[in-house]
């Protein structure tokens, strides 16, 4: 990058990310007046509701009927209640007249019945808003409409006297005029704000998407909606001092990925957000026709780091052509798309002089996803920022490409989903559980709510062995889930674990979990117990000798589930091969990670055809940098990666602690948790329904979720593993129906 672009680059950042000496009528706002409140009627003109008492004949109906120029439109057979047509304006005065009557049982007037939503007293959310609808904002409100979380708008400023925003303010600050008076001199700033927070039900205007949320206006862009990188670091880290939760940034400045030392100053600023717990929610940026731009073109800071990047849809629910694309795109977010020529097709929110306008655009978008993070602090106010963007993901609805894309992200928010998903994953009192992003994304928390609800199941104890490091069994978390350990190693005997990976695997199998301590395993019932085996070296290598023998006595213990950690640094050799075949005919389920070089080929014992091979997806819901693949793959599960600004899966530790680990051991053990669970909870008046190990298999199969190519796939098997439908299948779904599932997509 040369010097003269850098100097643009630092001096200037754009609302609506569009230079205003190139604006776009497309990007113009549409100033309106407000709306009138609807004047239909709240009854059907000209209809009324009309029975007679039993005893009245059809000739007096019809008597009656004359005397009030009625008409009989419909009459049901069944409960003999007629549908009269009156003259339209008498509908309440003929009711009346036909109430004072002894042969009438009742008389009213034909209710005007509503589309489901809420009964919502600003005018202009029916008439406009289809933006709220669409994300699944109504039933989102009856779960919460918001608490009083700060959502600072870094912008053109607000209308500080909006009738439809001014109860909803804090305190805020001109960082572009360095003075206390962040007013909107540009319109931008307002419109954003609206959408995010509006007074709702207030009789006036629009709905915000978090009715409680409040307002910090941080204006850091002039007049012509242009300002600078510094200013917006300032405002960011200023706005995190005042206490803000979320940051919406409807901004940009165009970013060079070769080169991002040239933008570490905004990077530290929104290191330091993140590190505060606050979300920084940013705008993909636009490129409309005509403009000097491509829509591959990158945004700063949507494209950086520890930053929620939104893309934007319109009223068909796909992505606005406007609407830039990159892999850094987490989220897709109504923004408008008037390409069909309707200016309703844009975002309508508050503008200034107590006005509202139709604007289009990401930078309407990101302030859907900045009031959905505001409802979600609301529900659960120990979330982590990235634990927002996770629920969100995972509630999203994926659009184009299956999975995660350039286009969409992880698809387009349905807050609803998000906070049913957060209030069901704090559900469990174990204080770390909402940092527990590998359960939100596998929804487990929505099978906890399944398994809850069903009998204990037929079998008495489900074993799940555990080969790997051994076992700390003195973890508070792992008390009464251990059968006793065992040192599979034919010249050693101690399986206390000094590694820490087979005590992780063990807790995210079946720690404790509602006992107020660290985190929630996945297995909630009691019947679920692991058996540590333990088959390494002090080292940590796995040890073939010891392989064949913690294999074998696994089997002779009749564990169910066999779950190998170390896959891919072991070789071939027949007689593991044969313990596995042994342990595969008694009847045990076996699991292992495809191995964690990143190699296109699924590692030893993983490839074994006796094993299910399980390869990790990262928070992201994509396969990890580290996780091997490859023909052989049946299924993925959340593992996590060090690789990038991902990172692990919070488990257990050694010496009663807590750490965070990636890799596809990880990942096999949510696979080994799930079968754990289906099998505790398998009808026990249902032997036809019993689990066997092909049946588990292609349950957990039928109900992962595609992702990837179509269909089965070298990187995903089957798909990414979920919990709840997998669960469900195995506890409700006829055996026979089981393999047209498989064969499905879901
Ligand atoms: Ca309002
Ligand atoms: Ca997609
Ligand atoms: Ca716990
Ligand atoms: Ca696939």
């Amino acid at each position: 990058m040369n010097g003269r672009r850098l100097g643009l680059l630092i001096l200037i950042v754009w609302a609506l990310l569009a230079p205003a000496a190139a604006a776009q009528p497309a990007d113009e706002p549409l100033v309106v007046n407000l709306p009138q409140p609807p004047s239909e009627p709240a009854f059907a003109p000209g209809r009324l509701l009309v029975k007679l008492e039993p005893g009245a004949t059809l000739s007096v109906a019809s008597d009656v009927r004359a005397q009030f120029d009625a008409t009989l439109m419909q009459r049901s057979a069944a409960t003999g209640a007629e549908l009269w047509q009156v003259p339209a304006g008498r509908e309440l005065e003929i009711a009346e007249a036909l109430l004072a009557r002894s042969d009438v049982a009742y008389a009213h007037p034909d209710w005007i019945v509503y589309a489901l939503g809420p009964d919502l007293d600003d005018p202009a959310y029916a008439l406009f808003q289809w933006n709220l609808p669409i994300i699944n904002a109504p039933a989102a409100w009856d779960i919460t409409t918001g608490g009083p979380v700060i959502i600072a708008v870094l912008d053109t400023g607000v209308a500080l006297t909006h009738p439809d925003l001014q109860s909803e303010l804090v305190s805020g600050y001109d960082f572009h005029n360095n003075d206390s008076n962040p007013s909107d001199d540009h319109g931008h700033g307002t419109h954003v704000a609206g959408i995010a927070a509006a007074a709702t039900n207030n009789g006036i205007g629009i709905a915000g998407v978090s009715w409680g949320a409040r307002i910090m206006p941080v204006k850091v862009l002039g007049a012509t909606g242009q300002g600078s990188l510094s200013t917006v670091a300032t405002g960011i880290e200023w706005a995190v001092d005042q206490g803000a939760q979320v940051l919406n940034m409807s901004l940009g400045a165009s970013y060079n990925p070769a080169r991002p030392q040239d933008y570490e100053y905004l990077q530290d600023a929104l290191d330091y957000a993140h590190a505060q717990g606050a979300v920084s929610v940013a705008a993909m940026g636009n490129c409309f026709a005509g403009q000097s731009c491509s829509v591959t073109d990158l945004m700063a800071p949507a494209a950086m780091n520890h930053v929620i990047a939104v893309a934007a849809t319109g009223p068909t629910d796909v992505r606005a052509a406007y609407s830039m694309v990159g892999d850094h795109c987490d989220l897709a977010a109504p923004g408008g798309d008037d390409s069909g020529g309707n200016v309703g097709d844009r975002v309508y929110s508050t503008y200034p002089s107590s006005n509202y306008a139709w604007m289009q655009g990401t930078s309407m978008a990101t302030p859907h996803v900045a009031g959905a993070a505001a409802l979600l602090f609301t529900v659960a106010p120990d979330l982590s920022p990235d634990m927002v963007r996770v629920l969100l993901q995972a509630a999203a609805v994926d659009k184009g490409a299956l999975g995660r894309d350039p286009y969409y992200g992880s698809g387009r928010i349905d807050i609803a989903e998000a906070l049913g998903k957060a209030e069901l994953l704090i559900a469990p009192n174990d204080p770390r559980v909402d940092e527990q992003w590998a359960l939100a994304l596998a929804n487990v928390p929505e099978a906890w709510a399944v398994e809850d609800a069903l009998p204990i199941g037929a079998t008495d104890v489900v074993t799940v062995a555990v080969l790997s490091t051994g076992v700390d069994a003195t973890h508070p978390e792992l008390g009464g889930r251990l059968l006793p350990g065992y040192d599979a190693r034919p010249d050693a005997d101690n399986p206390v674990d000094t590694i820490g990976r087979g005590t992780a695997l063990a807790g995210i199998i079946a720690a404790n979990s509602d006992n107020g301590v660290g985190l929630a395993g996945m297995a909630h019932a009691a019947s679920v117990r692991v058996l540590p085996i333990r088959v390494t070296a002090d080292s940590g290598a796995v040890r073939t000798d010891a392989l064949i023998a913690g294999i074998a006595y696994a089997s002779a213990q009749r564990a169910q589930i066999i779950l190998i950690d170390g896959s891919g640094t072991i070789s071939y050799h027949q007689d593991i091969e044969n313990a596995l075949a042994n342990a595969h005919a008694q009847g045990a389920l076996i699991v292992a990670g495809t191995g964690d070089s990143g190699a296109a080929t699924v590692g030893y014992p993983a490839s074994s055809p006796h094993v299910l091979a399980i390869s990790a997806t990262t928070w992201d819901d994509t396969l990890a940098p580290t996780s091997r693949y490859g023909t052989g793959v049946a299924l993925a599960a959340p593992g996590g990666t060090t690789a990038g600004q991902t990172s692990g899966v919070l488990v257990l530790n050694t010496g009663g602690g807590y750490t965070t680990r990636a890799s596809t051991a990880v990942a096999a053990a949510h696979v080994a948790g799930t079968a754990a669970m289906m099998l505790a909870r398998q009808p026990a008046a249902r032997p036809d329904m019993l689990l066997t190990t092909a049946r588990l298999r292609m349950l957990l199969q039928a109900g992962a979720r595609d992702l990837g190519a179509q269909g089965h796939d070298a990187s995903y098997g089957a798909g990414r593993l979920d919990v709840e439908r997998s669960l469900w299948l195995a506890t409700h779904i006829e055996p026979q129906l089981v393999l047209p599932l498989v064969a499905r997509n879901w």
